[in-house]
C-alpha cells in the first residue's frame, strides 16, 4: 500500500489535477471495495465473506502489514513474531477475534493493542511471555476472554488488567506463577471465572484477589499451596466454585472455608489426613463437596452445611468401624450422597459407603484391628531391617526429627493420625502435641522407657485405650490438655507408675476419674481445669493418690461437694475457681489437714456461715475469694484461722462490713477492693488498721451516698468518731462505744495486721489540707491489689 502511495505521489508531480482525482478515487476504492477485491496475502488464506484470515505457520516474524483492514477474525497462530510491538494492529482496527497462539512471543510491549477496541477475544497461549506490564492490555475495552495460558508468566506486575473491565474470563493456567501480589486483579469487573491452574502458586496475598466482586469461579488445582488461604478467599464473596485438587494440603482446620455463596468445592488428590468438622461451617450453601483421594481415615460429621447432596469419599483409606457411624447417621438424616468404599477392615473392604450399615461399623473388633496395625507395623519394619542393618543410622519416625544428643523427639503438628514410633531407645522428651490421633491405642509407645515428659495437648483424642502407656517406666510429666476426653477407663494410666504431673485441664470430663488414678501412687499433682465436672461425689475419692498435692478444678461446674471427697492428707494446694458452688465446702474438706491455698473465686458464694474454715485453719495460708457476688460474712466466718493466715482475697463482692479480721496478725496480702463498704464509725478500726500498716490496700465506700467511690483512707467522716479524738490508748475502747451511735452490731474489730496486738499505737491525725485538697478522690479501682499466682 506504502509503494502504491508513493508511486501516486510522484505522478502527482507530473499531471496536477488529473493525478490529484485519481489518488482520491484510488483511496476511495482501497477503503469502499476491499471485500470485493479480497486482498488477501499470498501465504493466507481468507473467507472474505466471514472477513476471517488465518496466516498458520509461515514463520512470520510479524504480523503482515498487507492484512485487509476490514478483517475480524484473525488467526496467526505457529509463526515466529517474538516481540509484539506498540500499535502492532493499527491497520487491523476491526478485529473482534485474535489468535497468536504459538507464535514465540517473549515480550508484549506497551500498547501493543491498543487500537483493539472491539476485540472481544485474544489467545496469547503456548508464547513464552515472562511478565505482564502494567500497560500490556492497553485499549482492549471489549475484551471479554483473555488466554494466556502455557507462557512462562512469573510476574504479574500492579495494574495489568485494569483496562480489561470487560473481561469475563482470565485463563493463566501452565504458567510459572508462585505468587499472587496483592490487588493483581484489579479492575475486572466483570471477571466470571479466573483460572490459575497449574502454575506453582505456593502463596497468595491476602487481598490477592480484591476488587472481583463478580468472580463466580475460581481454579486454583495443580499448585503448590500448603494450606487453605482463608483470609484470602473470604474476600470473594460471589464465588460458587472453587478447586483446589492437587495441591499438598494435609489438614483444614476450624472455620477454614468461609465463603458465603460457595456451592462446588474441589478438594481432591490433595494430601487431607484430617478435617476439622467445623471446616466447612461458614460455607452454608455448599452442595458438592469432593474429598477424593486424600489420605483420610475418619470423617466427623460436617457443621455448616446445610444443603450437601455429595460428598466425595472415593480413594481414601476409609476405616469402615465405629467411628464412621456418626458420619453415616449424618449423611442419612441430611440426604447427603457418600460416594467411596471402605478401606477396611477387611471383611468390609471395598464395600461402598453408601452400602454399609450402621449396625455394620462396629469397634467390637478394635482391637484386632489394632492388633493387626500393628502387626502391620511390625512386619514392615522387620522387612525393612535387614536393608537397614549395615546403614546404622539412627532411627527417627518419617515425619519427626529426634536429636539423639539432647534426647528430644519432636512430631509436633505434623498431621500424624497414628501415633509414630520407633523412636530413639535414650528419648526423654517426646513431643506430639498438635496431631491428630482420635484415639490411643493399648500399647502405643513401645521402647520409650526413658521418656520423661510425654507431650499430647491438642491432639483431639477422644479415647486412650488401657494400657496405651505400658512400658513408660520413667514417665513423669504427661500432658493430655485440651483433647476431646470425656472418660478414662481403670487401666488408662497402668504401665506408667513414676507419673507425677498429670495434665487434663482442657477436656470434656464429666467425672473425676478417681478409678483412673489408682494405679498412679507417686501422682503430685492433677490439672482438671475446664472440663464439666459437675460433682465430687464420693467420701475418700483422692486416696488412691495419697501424695496429691496439688489439685486444680478450676472452671468446671462443680456444684456439689460430698463430705469428706477432698480429704487427703498432703493436699497443699486446692483451686475450685469459677465453678458453681454455692458455699464454701467445708465437709468436703474435713480432713484436709495439709491445705495452704484454697481457691474459690468466681463461685456463686452470697454467705460464708460459721466457722466455715475450721477444718483447714491451722495450715491455710491463702484465701481466694473473689467476684462471688459476696453479700455477708458471719462474724465468726474466720474461725480458727489467725497469724498462719498471709493472704485474704475478697474483692469485687458485695460486702458492707466485714468480719473480724483482728486474729490475723500475719497478713501481708488483703484485699478488699470493689466492695461497697459501709463507710461510718464502724469502719473506724479499718481504716485506723490501713493508716497503721504497710500493707498495700484498696478499700472503697459504697455508702452511704455522699462518700460512694471515695477510697476509705480518704474519707473525713472518722473525724467525727469517738476514739478519733487523737487520744492514743483509746482505740478500741473508743470504738466499741460506736454502739451508741449506730445501732447495727459491730462485726468490725480490726488492729494492725503487722503489729503485735498489744504493741497497736494509734495513728497521728493526718493533716486536714490533704483532704481538703482532695475531697473526691477516686478510688483506684485499678489498684486490685491480689495475688493470684
Ligand atoms: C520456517 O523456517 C524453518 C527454518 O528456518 C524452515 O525449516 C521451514 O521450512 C520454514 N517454513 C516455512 C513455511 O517457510
Ligand atoms: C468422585 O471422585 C472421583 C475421583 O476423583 C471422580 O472420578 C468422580 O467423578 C467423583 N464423583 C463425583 C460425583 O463428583
Ligand atoms: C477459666 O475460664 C476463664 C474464662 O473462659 C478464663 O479466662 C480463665 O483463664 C480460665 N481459668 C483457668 C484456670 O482455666
Ligand atoms: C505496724 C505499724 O506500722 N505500727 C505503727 C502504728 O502507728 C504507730 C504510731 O505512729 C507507729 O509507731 C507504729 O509503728
Amino acid at each position: 500500500m506504502s509503494n502504491l502511495t508513493n508511486s501516486t505521489i510522484k505522478m502527482c508531480s507530473f499531471a496536477d489535477c488529473l493525478s490529484r482525482w485519481l489518488v482520491a478515487v484510488l483511496m476511495l476504492l482501497v477503503i469502499l471495495l476491499p471485500a470485493q477485491a479480497g486482498r488477501c496475502p499470498r501465504f493466507c488464506i481468507c473467507d472474505n465473506s466471514k472477513l476471517t484470515m488465518a496466516c498458520i505457520g509461515k514463520n512470520l516474524t510479524q504480523v503482515p502489514p498487507t492484512i485487509d483492514e476490514i478483517t475480524v477474525k484473525l488467526d496467526l497462530s505457529k509463526n515466529d513474531i517474538q516481540v509484539l510491538p506498540t500499535h502492532a494492529f493499527l491497520h487491523i482496527p476491526h478485529l473482534t477475534h485474535l489468535t497468536l497462539q504459538r507464535c514465540n512471543i517473549r515480550a508484549v510491549r506497551e500498547g501493543a493493542f491498543r487500537t483493539l477496541g472491539r476485540l472481544v477475544s485474544l489467545n496469547l497461549a503456548n508464547n513464552n511471555i515472562e511478565i505482564l506490564y502494567q500497560e500490556s492490555f492497553d485499549g482492549l475495552s471489549s475484551l471479554k476472554k483473555l488466554t494466556l495460558d502455557h507462557n512462562r508468566v512469573e510476574e504479574i506486575q500492579p495494574g495489568s488488567f485494569t483496562q480489561l473491565g470487560f473481561l469475563n474470563m482470565l485463563s493463566l493456567t501452565h504458567n510459572q506463577l508462585v505468587y499472587i501480589p496483592n490487588m493483581a486483579f484489579q479492575g475486572l469487573h466483570n471477571i466470571k471465572w479466573l483460572r490459575l491452574s497449574r502454575n506453582s502458586l505456593n502463596n497468595l496475598a491476602m487481598e490477592a484477589f480484591a476488587g472481583l466482586f463478580t468472580l463466580t469461579r475460581l481454579s486454583l488445582d495443580h499448585n503448590e499451596l500448603q494450606f487453605f488461604p482463608t483470609q484470602t478467599m473470604t474476600r470473594l464473596a460471589q464465588v460458587t466454585r472453587l478447586d483446589l485438587s492437587y495441591n499438598p494440603m494435609t489438614y483444614l482446620g476450624e472455620d477454614t472455608v468461609s465463603m458465603p455463596k460457595l456451592t462446588h468445592l474441589y478438594l481432591d488428590h490433595m494430601s487431607l489426613q484430617d478435617l476439622s468438622d467445623t471446616a466447612m461451617s461458614q460455607a452454608p450453601l455448599l452442595s458438592h463437596l469432593d474429598l477424593s483421594h486424600n489420605q483420610l481415615r475418619y470423617l466427623e460429621p460436617l457443621s455448616g452445611p446445610m444443603e450437601l447432596a455429595r460428598l466425595n469419599l472415593t480413594g481414601n483409606p476409609i476405616h469402615c468401624n465405629c467411628y464412621l457411624r456418626p458420619l453415616k447417621e449424618w449423611a442419612k438424616k441430611g440426604k447427603v450422597k457418600l460416594m467411596g468404599v471402605c478401606a477396611g477392615p477387611p471383611h468390609l473392604s471395598d464395600e461402598p459407603l453408601e452400602a454399609v450399615g450402621p449396625m455394620e461399623l462396629r469397634c467390637r473388633s478394635r482391637e484386632d484391628m489394632i492388633k493387626e496395625e500393628f502387626e502391620e507395623q511390625e512386619e514392615s519394619r522387620e522387612r525393612a531391617l535387614p536393608t537397614a542393618k549395615p546403614k546404622k543410622k539412627s532411627k527417627c519416625p518419617d515425619n519427626c526429627d529426634c536429636d539423639v544428643k539432647a534426647q528430644h523427639a519432636t512430631c509436633e503438628n505434623r498431621g500424624h493420625t497414628k501415633v509414630p514410633y520407633g523412636f530413639p531407645s535414650n528419648t526423654q522428651l517426646l513431643d506430639l502435641r498438635s496431631n491428630h490421633f482420635h484415639y490411643i491405642p493399648r500399647n502405643s509407645f513401645p521402647g520409650t522407657d526413658q521418656v520423661v515428659s510425654l507431650h499430647l495437648e491438642h491432639c483431639k483424642v477422644r479415647e486412650i485405650e488401657g494400657s496405651a502407656f505400658r512400658g513408660m517406666k520413667g514417665l513423669v510429666y504427661l500432658y493430655l490438655s485440651d483433647n476431646d476426653l470425656t472418660s478414662l477407663g481403670s487401666e488408662t494410666f497402668t504401665g506408667a507408675p513414676e507419673l507425677t504431673y498429670l495434665h487434663l485441664e482442657g477436656n470434656q470430663l464429666a467425672m473425676f476419674p478417681g478409678a483412673a488414678l489408682a494405679p498412679l501412687p507417686s501422682l503430685l499433682v492433677l490439672h482438671l481445669e475446664r472440663n464439666t465436672i459437675v460433682k465430687l461425689e464420693w467420701a475418700g475419692q483422692l486416696s488412691s493418690v495419697p501424695k496429691l498435692r496439688g489439685l486444680y478444678l478450676t472452671n468446671n461446674t462443680i456444684a456439689t461437694i460430698a463430705p469428706g471427697a477432698l480429704n487427703s492428707a498432703h493436699l497443699d494446694t486446692l483451686h475450685l475457681g469459677s465453678n458453681q458452688l454455692a458455699e464454701v465446702p467445708t465437709d468436703g474438706l474435713s480432713k484436709a489437714s495439709s491445705l495452704t491455698e484454697l481457691y474459690l473465686s468466681g463461685n456463686s458464694i452470697r454467705w460464708v456461715g460459721p466457722k466455715a474454715f475450721l477444718p483447714v485453719s491451722k495450715s491455710l495460708k491463702q484465701l481466694y475469694m473473689d467476684d462471688m457476688g459476696l453479700e455477708k460474712m458471719s462474724r465468726d466466718s474466720l474461725a480458727g484461722l489467725g497469724s498462719g493466715l498471709t493472704t485474704l482475697s475478697l474483692g469485687g463482692n458485695q460486702l458492707e462490713e466485714l468480719p473480724d479480721l483482728s486474729p490475723l496478725t500475719g497478713l501481708e496480702v488483703i484485699n478488699l477492693a470493689h466492695n461497697p463498704l459501709l463507710c461510718d464509725c464502724t469502719l473506724l478500726p479499718l481504716r485506723r488498721w490501713m493508716e497503721n500498716v504497710s500493707l498495700k490496700m484498696t478499700a472503697t465506700c459504697g455508702h452511704p451516698p455522699e462518700f460512694r467511690g471515695q477510697s476509705v483512707r480518704d474519707v473525713h467522716v472518722f473525724k467525727s468518731c469517738p476514739g478519733e479524738s487523737a487520744s492514743p490508748g483509746k482505740t478500741l475502747k473508743g470504738f466499741k462505744d460506736t454502739k451508741s451511735i449506730k445501732p447495727k452490731p459491730t462485726l468490725l474489730k480490726v488492729t494492725m495486721a503487722k503489729a503485735k496486738p498489744g504493741k497497736a499505737k494509734p495513728m497521728p491525725t493526718k493533716p486536714k489540707a490533704k483532704h481538703l485538697k482532695n475531697p473526691k478522690a477516686p478510688a483506684s479501682k485499678k489498684n486490685k491489689k491480689t495475688n493470684k499466682k
